[in-house]
């Protein structure tokens, strides 16, 4: 009786993750509605349109790509890879290429298996990027996520260039539940860095979360400070696992190529936060940034809550952005 109850809770656990994720996927596919009208219900027009799979048809079809932010280069090697997969099997009808395109999408994406290896081990977290990208919001939401999986968490407020940064960590940190450090307006970031790497080692937090001011790649100084901040967690906290995320605003389009770019010369990112997917986004930069710059997409953000985050997926990302929207 008992074990049959056990295996009760875990069906139910298993139809709750489901739903779960059917939610989300649904949610991502609103939020992209945009791009899937682009690409989605582009590429069906194309599959009817075309009775054969001739040049006219591969330029339509990249045409399609390009508008919804994928990116001149990535688009055309998308198209080469879908001629080729076309020519291998014998493809003949355009109608039949749907599953085609979306593996060459997902090829062109592929980074190996994306890793969270942060959430095993004692590790600090750098959220980095330009002014009003989602960085205070994609922090709270990860402090969320992990303390969900029972994890002890702290925020450092390193936005120390307006009082107002801080109070918005600080007001998600109360909702959230996780504790905060935090200095006075205007005081050295890397100041509260280095309090917060020392409150995370006596208090054995599993994961430091550390919130930045915004920053252009053309302010030297405040990209400087940076590099500072980076050197405190490296010298003061060797024995944690440490990871840059630098986030990135998908309405931006190809610019949040170019932002990655830039925070690339300054120090080393492991992954990119792309937040902002459920309004304007023409979703197909995600596929561009892996493909033309060889860095993950970990996270994508869909709205403004706490629950609004989820780890990246390529395969069910393109699924999203290839979903027909009537
Ligand atoms: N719709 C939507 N809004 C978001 C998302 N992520 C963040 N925002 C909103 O974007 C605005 C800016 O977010 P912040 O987290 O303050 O951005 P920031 O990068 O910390 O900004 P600065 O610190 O000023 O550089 C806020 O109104 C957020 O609620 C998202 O995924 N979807
Ligand atoms: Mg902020």
């Amino acid at each position: 009786m008992e074990r049959e109850d056990e295996q009760k809770g875990q069906t139910m656990e298993a139809e709750a993750e489901v739903k779960e994720k059917k939610g989300f996927f649904s949610r991502l596919v609103k939020g992209l509605q945009k791009t899937s009208m682009q690409i989605g219900s582009g590429v069906e027009s194309i599959f009817q349109r075309f009775s054969s799979l001739d040049q006219e048809f591969y330029e339509e079809i990249e045409e399609i790509l390009v508008l919804a932010d994928v990116g001149v280069h990535t688009s055309m090697s998308i198209v080469e890879e879908l001629k080729k997969k076309v020519k291998e099997q014998k493809i003949k009808k355009p109608d039949e290429c749907r599953e085609l395109l979306m593996q060459s999408m997902v090829q062109q994406m592929d980074l190996g298996e994306n890793s969270y290896l942060f959430e095993e081990k004692t590790s600090v977290l750098l959220l980095v990027g330009v002014n009003g990208v989602g960085k205070t919001t994609s922090t709270a939401k990860l402090a969320a996520n992990l303390k969900a999986q029972g994890k002890k968490v702290l925020l450092a407020a390193a936005d120390t260039f307006r009082a107002a940064a801080t109070e918005q960590l600080s007001e998600w940190a109360k909702k959230t539940g996780v504790e905060l450090i935090a200095h006075q307006e205007g005081s050295d970031p890397a100041a509260v860095i280095y309090d917060a790497v020392s409150a995370a080692k006596s208090r054995k937090t599993d994961v430091l979360l550390c919130d930045t001011a915004g920053r252009l790649h053309n302010k030297k100084n405040l990209m400087e400070e940076l590099k500072k901040i980076d050197r405190i967690i490296q010298k003061e906290f060797p024995n944690a696992h440490q990871e840059v995320f630098v986030v990135v605003d998908g309405t931006t389009g190809q610019n949040a190529l170019e932002q990655v770019r830039q925070f690339q010369e300054v120090t080393q990112l492991s992954g990119i936060i792309l937040t902002k997917l459920d309004g304007t986004a023409k979703g197909g930069v995600a596929v561009a940034i892996q493909a033309e710059l060889g860095v993950p997409v970990k996270y994508i953000g869909i709205g403004e809550k706490a629950d609004d985050l989820q780890k990246f997926n390529a395969k069910e990302y393109v699924q999203a952005l290839l979903q027909k929207v009537d």
